[in-house]
């Protein structure tokens, strides 16, 4: 053996640094580096909101429509009993962190005295004209703690300019309005939609815009960006989340949280990739499941007996927020003015089910084991922890590597969730949960999806297994995986 002097060893730790410092050598005593494209700090506060709420409600609620020609008279909007704190109540029961109102559907009628058309609730039999449902709905949620955001048609089948650039600076002027007057907004909805025709002003007739150019996007996420810094941006493509490419709520088992940069914009025709995100995308935009509680998302008599399950829901939920998404659930608001009972009893009902099925961990408490770890403030034991901040992550290098759970008595679970610490971005590819049987083998539990990404959270369904041993492989990531949290459950 040879004995190294104190030249040479100091030597080798100087090469070691230069080669850490040229990035030839992984420094594995430090933090990992972080995996692009990276979540800003308001995405990520997003993301832990999980579920929030839409509240469609205007003119076609008293129609009976679902997309306004544009030419209702503004008389038509008469709630008689509406309370804007008997819908943040509801979702509050709902366990809902927020919620979103159609402040301007693509009817153009506007629920709040806007200064730059006639076409509002100004002009309305309710509170004879002094009402203003989008002030009293920011009030209610602020009242009750849960945040507020913005839907704001971009197409509008009301106005005589819908078209021509004159429209646009309408739109921005409206956008600066909502960015103003109601205190904080947590979220803007960009509509993609655009069916042509409308009343435009008496014209009555289709008119085509370019999706991709005429509303210039990047302007109007300027304003709410310098009126609302917090605010995330919605749309198809984001730049803050992302349509999830279709309006049943729910993402795709493999959901990468990025997009394309430049590629997708409000009506992009390929929406379906919106699903599963782009896996080779440059930019990071999770995905927005949103879904209504009834078939339709203005408020239908004929849909009282057609408002979704617990069942459903709870399945939806899995889905969205299980699938590294957030859940947007719409709400009907009603003729009076109000939510329907059925609604609101499913969804309290729904909310207290997800608590029992995903509030006691069974592993919590368990002893947490890893086939690799850079060091000790990144240890295993971080996955069980219950702190967000801290995760376990193997050496930089390494881009598979086992997960093992001890239990100190046998535990029946049929869930597992995982999450990854995404400051540091998303990075898991493909993993496995296995179960260790009473003769010591290995085995895989039945999933009925495939086991991909993770991402903020992947919440697994699985066949029921018994056992004091459980095993979270993982085959294949973009670089070294950072889980910061593993919990298990038994839903009965
Ligand atoms: C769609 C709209 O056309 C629907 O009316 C609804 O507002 C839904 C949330 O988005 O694009």
């Amino acid at each position: 053996m040879i004995k190294m002097t104190i030249d040479m060893r100091y030597g080798l730790l100087t090469l070691i640094a230069m080669l850490v410092s040229l990035g030839v050598l992984a420094d594995n005593s430090k933090a990992p580096e972080p995996c692009y494209p990276l979540p800003s700090p308001g995405q990520v506060e997003w993301q832990k909101l999980e579920t929030y709420a839409f509240i469609h409600f205007g003119p076609n609620t008293f129609t009976d429509k679902e997309w306004g020609y544009g030419d209702t008279p503004a008389s038509a909007f008469n709630p008689t009993r509406l309370d804007c704190e008997q819908w943040v109540q509801t979702l509050i029961k709902a366990g809902m962190k927020g919620v979103i109102l159609t402040c301007k559907h693509h009817d153009g009628f506007c629920l709040w005295p806007t200064k730059y058309t006639d076409y509002s609730i100004a002009h309305s039999p309710y509170k004879g004209g002094k009402g203003d449902v989008v002030a009293e709905l920011a009030a209610a949620c602020k009242k009750y703690g849960i945040k507020f955001g913005v839907y704001l048609s971009p197409w509008d089948r009301h106005q005589a300019t819908y078209g021509t650039p004159q429209y646009v600076e309408y739109y921005y002027k409206q956008l600066e309005e909502l960015m103003t007057g109601y205190g904080d907004v947590f979220e803007v909805w960009f509509d993609g939609a655009n069916g042509g025709d409308g009343w435009y002003g008496g014209a009555c007739e289709k008119r085509q815009i370019d999706r991709s150019t005429y509303y210039n996007y990047p302007k109007a996420w300027g304003i709410v960006n310098r009126l609302q810094p917090n605010a995330v941006i919605f749309s198809d493509g984001g730049p803050g989340c992302r349509w999830v490419g279709n309006e049943k709520g729910y993402a795709n088992p493999t959901n990468w949280a990025f997009l394309r940069d430049g590629v997708v914009y409000p009506g992009y025709p390929d929406y379906e990739e919106l699903q599963s995100g782009h896996a080779d995308g440059d930019v990071w935009c999770a995905s927005e499941c949103n879904t209504s509680i009834r078939p339709g998302w203005f408020y239908h008599e004929n849909e009282d007996d057609k408002v979704k399950t617990v069942e459903q829901l709870t399945d939806l939920y899995n889905r969205s927020v299980g699938h590294n998404g957030t859940f947007l659930l719409n709400f009907p608001v009603d003729r009076e003015g109000l939510i329907h009972p059925t609604d609101s009893a499913n969804a309290a009902q729904w909310h207290e089910r997800i608590c029992r099925e995903l509030g006691n961990n069974l592993l919590k408490g368990a002893k947490f084991s890893a086939s690799d770890t850079r060091n000790k403030a990144f240890a295993p034991q971080k996955m069980g922890d219950g702190i967000w901040e801290t995760y376990w992550a193997p050496k930089d290098e390494t881009t598979a590597a086992d997960i093992v759970i001890k239990t100190k008595k046998d535990v029946t679970l049929n869930r597992m969730m995982l999450q990854e610490y995404i400051p540091l971005g998303q990075r898991v590819k493909e993993f496995v949960i296995e179960y260790k049987t009473c003769c010591g083998k290995w085995v895989p539990v039945i999933v009925d999806e495939e086991t991909t990404t993770i991402g903020y959270k992947r919440i697994v369904r699985f066949h029921e297994k018994t056992a004091k041993e459980w095993r979270i492989r993982i085959l294949d990531s973009r670089a070294c995986p950072c889980i910061n949290n593993v919990e298990g459950y038994y839903a009965e």
